[in-house]
């Protein structure tokens, strides 16, 4: 089935340099990059990315790595789209645990465990189709990806903006 999933190489990967080498993992899956960009992470965006895990005891601390507090304030943000992309995505990135994850995948061989406790570990990818739909949207606006992945509409508001002077 082809599918689409949204991954984020997160502050810790992109502060170790590790934007290349984790692409490249990703690149033995064979799936198209249809979204790419660089975000600066609001609170407000980090809150509703990881809106399940609010009652967690490391949610505090989650929301300030994927913000960038513990290293760069930066993240990139993919999209990856066809056959079978959220688990073939998923597989590549190991599990959750940096220690416990196959030590050949992305976050056994680049993760670890901060003394505080917090899973350093470098890949965020969907869960499943419904996830992949609701992080897509929260991440990425419909012109920002190069297929059409989901139904869309125009809206016609009057906004002010910031363009180049
Ligand atoms: P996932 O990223 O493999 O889907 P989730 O359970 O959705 O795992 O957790 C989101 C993120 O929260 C993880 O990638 C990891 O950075 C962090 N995390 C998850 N469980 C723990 C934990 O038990 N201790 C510390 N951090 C955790
Ligand atoms: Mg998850």
């Amino acid at each position: 089935m082809t599918q689409q999933t949204l991954v984020l190489i997160k502050p810790d990967g992109l502060k170790k340099s590790l934007t290349g080498n984790v692409l490249t993992r990703l690149s033995e899956t064979k799936l198209d990059i249809v979204a790419a960009k660089i975000v600066k992470v609001s609170r407000e965006l980090a809150e509703k990315h990881y809106a399940a895990l609010k009652d967690k005891p490391f949610y505090g601390d989650l929301i300030k790595y994927i913000m960038g507090e513990y290293h760069k304030k930066k993240v990139m943000a993919l999209v990856y789209w066809g056959e079978d992309a959220i688990n073939n995505v998923r597989k590549i990135c190991g599990s959750t645990n940096p220690e416990e994850a196959d030590p050949v995948s992305i976050r056994g061989a680049y993760g670890r465990i901060t003394t505080k406790g917090v899973y350093e570990n470098v890949i965020h990818a969907s869960t499943n189709a419904q996830e992949a739909e609701r992080e897509i949207k929260l991440w990425f606006q419909p012109d920002e990806v190069i297929v059409d992945l989901y139904p869309t509409k125009i809206i016609k508001e009057k906004i002010e903006r910031r363009a180049w002077a």
